[in-house]
């Protein structure tokens, strides 16, 4: 009997802490979890997403990945299973209940109280699952996730990429939230502009009823930073018992300030569904904003835009892919003063605080899915484009197009598309992405030059070049562009990476014009400098749309690029502005001076 009760006592130790039980609608989840790594795959057939049993388990911190926390950075690549237990929100006790992650890499399995809710499989996009039938009111949850980071043959990513870590594990937020039966689930802005200094508003609504038909209404209100209304309306609406509902609301906001990267102004959008008693409100943010291409221009607010960019890997030392909102904030400073006015999220959909202070500090933003270098065979595979195609891009669009800064959507990066597949896949992605959303430019990184028959379908031509470190000579980029331009003369070309690794002090006086071994400081600035001379010619004024530098910070890479790798810089991408620590290089200033000149 003793014996048994200490087992018990054991059992209910092992398990992490409850979170406190809240009125609010939201609970959040992260803090210290229960962790097991399961290489030999035993752990389903041995029922650990129902145990609470402490041996062999660990602790662990979520978010965080595996890796980074357990093996001090050595690359696994398999299975684990996290487990905590949560206490539901006691608001819309009536309800539905779902849990929320923000990123999990690379896919997931999720039980509560033993039962399977369902499986996730994408590396980096945000996912909710309804958990309204596993879930109890009164009494904690036990939530187990297996989570399995090899890399798959036949998926995006495919067994062809080796681009950056594979940090594996709950990288990002989990949060538990419940809302009434009747919910608003999602928006789908557009502004437009409507002259004299208006914006026509437009929002696409989306209104899940999980209960009997019942009549109700839909309440939209924009308000300035300062709390002012400057438009409400409210629809009535019949909710169809078990349905969705779609409405569609309009208006003219006049005098209203935009936004843009020199003034980026911020209003607020509520949206309350009232139904039965029950009340569902999402507050989000609001930039009135344009972003458009015109002949061989891209316009934002109907004026020609150049965009002064980097590359952004988000990975810090000892934080792997979990970087703090605080250093995001650095990054995005840091950014901004090397006179930039964008970011290409490298190459997958970051995380919401970069997103969140992307619109607050007036940054346009590239993003896109880990479609990386992405094999032929892969893309032209059916089941491909229907289990990882289709629905990763599906959910990088309705995930994230609140953000105003988001301009771009991309649908990969450098796979070989001078072949017909994946000419297929580009066409398909997107027209996809269009028809999601038409308010926004859509294109792909492409790193073919002028074989690349995929161009055809995309806003703009986005290329990614490195003469005067991998191949060619640094002057050989001016001419590729104007062949490129006299292929393409109706589209603008924006270069999306250029660059070459630098070892912080490692000097040389007299840097060449072809680099592959030359890792100095004076050669990256000698690169960078060259490029965008090119980029920026008068001659290249007509076409030239932007350039995208590769890269912001150096990160961690299990394959290194080039030949003569030094030991010194070990799986390090070292082709960063900043270190890893986000030392300034010297070519930083460089690239500051030569953006502060530009246009
Ligand atoms: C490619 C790729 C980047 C990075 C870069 C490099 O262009 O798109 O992710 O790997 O090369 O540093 O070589």
């Amino acid at each position: 009997m003793i014996a048994m009760l200490a087992a018990v006592l054991l059992a209910l130790a092992a398990v992490h802490p409850a979170s406190a039980a809240s009125d609010s609608s939201r609970v959040d989840l992260a803090g210290t979890w229960d962790f097991r790594f399961d290489p030999d795959s035993r752990g389903e057939e041995q029922g650990w997403h129902k145990s609470t049993d402490s041996r062999g388990w660990v602790k662990i911190q979520v978010p965080g990945s595996y890796d980074q926390s357990r093996f001090n950075n050595l690359l696994y690549q398999g299975r684990a299973w996290y487990r905590t237990t949560f206490h539901a929100p006691r608001a819309n006790a009536n309800g539905r209940v779902f849990l929320k992650f923000e990123g999990v890499t690379i896919r997931s399995k999720v039980w509560v109280n033993g039962q399977l809710i369902g499986k996730h499989l994408f590396p980096y996009t945000r996912f909710e699952m309804d958990i309204t039938d596993a879930v109890r009111r009164d009494s904690p949850n036990l939530l187990a996730v297996l989570v399995d980071n090899a890399i798959l043959e036949r998926a995006i990513p495919d067994k062809g990429w080796r681009g950056w870590w594979n940090y594996g594990g709950i990288n990002r937020g989990v949060s538990v939230e419940s809302r009434p039966p009747v919910y608003t689930e999602s928006v789908a802005v557009t502004t437009r502009l409507a002259g004299s200094g208006a914006w026509e508003l437009r929002l696409q609504l989306r209104t899940r009823n999980h209960a009997a038909a019942v009549d109700g209404s839909i309440e939209a209100r924009v308000e300035d930073a300062r709390g002012r209304a400057l438009w409400s309306a409210v629809e009535r609406r019949s909710f169809a018992a078990g349905g969705v509902t779609e409405t569609l609301m309009t208006t003219t906001l006049k005098q209203a300030a935009a936004w843009s990267p020199e003034s980026p102004a911020l209003h607020v959008l509520k949206i309350r569904t009232v139904a039965s008693g029950q009340t569902h409100e999402r507050t989000m943010r609001l930039g009135l904003r344009q972003i458009e291409t015109k002949g061989n221009q891209i316009l934002l607010n109907g004026k020609p835009v150049f965009l002064k960019g980097v590359n952004r890997h988000e990975m810090f030392p000892g934080e792997g892919m979990t970087v703090s909102r605080e250093q995001t904030r650095k990054d995005l400073e840091d950014i901004k003063a090397l006179g930039c006015n964008m970011v290409r999220t490298t190459h997958y959909t970051q995380d919401t605080s970069f997103y969140e202070l992307a619109d607050e500090m007036g940054l346009l933003v590239w993003t896109e899915i880990p479609a990386w270098q992405t094999r032929a065979e892969t893309l032209e595979d059916e089941n491909v484009w229907k289990q990882y195609g289709e629905p990763q891009l599906r959910e990088m669009v309705e995930g994230y197009r609140d953000y105003t800064s988001i301009v771009i959507w991309s649908v990969g990066n450098e796979f070989p598309s001078e072949k017909e597949p994946v000419a297929k896949y580009v066409e398909r992605g997107c027209a996809l992405v269009r028809k999601l959303d038409p308010s926004r430019l859509v294109t792909f990184a492409s790193d073919r030059h002028d074989r690349d028959i995929s161009f055809a379908p995309v806003d703009f031509l986005a290329i990614n070049e490195y003469y005067g470190w991998y191949y060619g000579k640094l002057d050989d980029l001016g001419p590729v562009l104007d062949k490129l331009h006299a292929k393409w003369p109706d589209k603008p070309i924006v270069v999306a990476e250029f660059g070459s690794e630098a070892i912080p002090g490692w000097r040389n006086p007299s840097p060449g014009d072809s680099g592959t071994s030359d890792y100095s400081e004076d050669y990256q600035m000698k690169l960078l400098t060259s490029h965008l001379e090119q980029i920026f010619a008068p001659s290249r004024r007509g076409f030239m749309a932007g350039a995208i530098i590769w890269l912001y910070n150096d990160f961690p890479n299990p394959s290194s690029f080039g030949r003569l790798h030094p030991p010194v810089i070990s799986f390090t991408n070292a082709k960063g502005l900043v270190t890893q620590d986000r030392q300034r290089k010297r070519s930083w200033y460089e690239v500051q001076k030569a953006f502060q000149a530009a246009r």
